[in-house]
């Protein structure tokens, strides 16, 4: 199979006013996203609120985001980790039947399982569909990074396609490429994807591209193309808007700042939760969006 590359949003789950999944604000989400000119759609992730939905409702998503997507010419990749293997596997078969073109999963860790337990999770899911996999090193979400040793073993499986690579441990991100240079590298720290890129990231999913996704399409071909003066100045204008996400908290915000776009996506799931007023909060990314680029 062809290598994935390509700048993907972390697409974004629309709820209504009293916090259920919300199928239409789920479709304008989805136009969105659709709408940037991003390789594609990375469904039902962290930025999904995955971790505080049901797996009903990530179903229901899957579904919508498909029928949405449907002649785009969008990739979509089904994240479908969750605390127990059966629902991710549930999950996965469901994204093969509805044509996603890839999956991907968080590393088990409602509880703190072992290394093996990781690898058997990841063996497991990788073998119930044909999908490429692309496994997950996130940890600011799991609190306790996969030592590399383990990661080149995980990434040895079969079917494993991909990492998707959050880490501000740049080092590790090297001598992950040197040691398997074939598969793909996605870099998940949008406010720092200049530095992944440099070092030879394949493309990039993040929270933020919902909204800037041209900014960041033009980034990455900036860096393609040599133009590192360029790369950096739109690396500055998106940690600008990380920086204010970071004081409303980054998924409330992002809900605030497609508000102040005209989006109605809901408020996120309890216990997550505004950093500040919605008033105020409406001010601060009003503030950001209106920034000329
Ligand atoms: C997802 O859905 O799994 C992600 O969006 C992963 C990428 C995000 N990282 C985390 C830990 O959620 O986009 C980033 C992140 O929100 C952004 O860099 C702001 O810090």
């Amino acid at each position: 199979t062809e290598r994935m590359t390509g700048m993907y949003a972390a697409l974004m789950t629309g709820l209504d006013d009293a916090g259920e999944f919300d199928e239409a604000r789920q479709r304008d989400l989805t136009a969105y996203g659709l709408k940037q000119g991003l390789k594609g759609l990375y469904v039902g992730g962290s930025s999904g609120e995955s971790g505080l939905l049901g797996v009903d409702e990530l179903a229901a998503q899957q579904d919508v985001v498909a029928d949405c997507a449907r002649d785009s010419g969008a990739r979509l990749i089904a994240h479908v980790g969750m605390p127990n293997l059966r629902d991710s596997i549930r999950l996965a078969e469901r994204a093969a039947d509805l044509g996603y073109h890839g999956l991907s999963a968080l590393p088990p860790h409602s509880y703190p399982f072992g290394d093996d337990e990781i690898e058997g999770y990841y063996r497991a899911l990788a073998q119930a569909t044909d999908l490429p996999l692309i496994v997950y090193e996130v940890p600011v979400r799991t609190g306790r990074p996969i030592p590399l040793d383990a990661l080149v073993r995980i990434l040895d499986l079969p079917n494993v396609e991909g990492i998707k690579f959050t880490s501000t441990d740049l080092f590790k991100f090297s001598m992950l490429r040197r040691r398997r240079p074939d598969i793909s590298y996605f870099f998940g720290f949008d406010e720092i994807y200049l530095t992944g890129g440099v070092l030879g990231a394949d493309g990039g999913i993040g929270t933020t591209y919902n909204i800037l996704g041209k900014l960041y399409v033009a980034l990455d071909a900036a860096l393609r193309g040599g133009d590192l003066a360029r790369a950096q100045e739109l690396q500055d204008v998106s940690q600008i808007f990380v920086e204010a996400l970071l004081e409303t908290g980054v998924l409330p915000g992002m809900k605030v700042a497609f508000r102040v776009l005209g989006i109605e996506c809901g408020p996120t799931r309890a216990p997550m939760a505004l950093r500040m007023s919605r008033d105020a909060a409406e001010a601060h990314m009003r503030a950001v969006l209106d920034r000329p680029e």
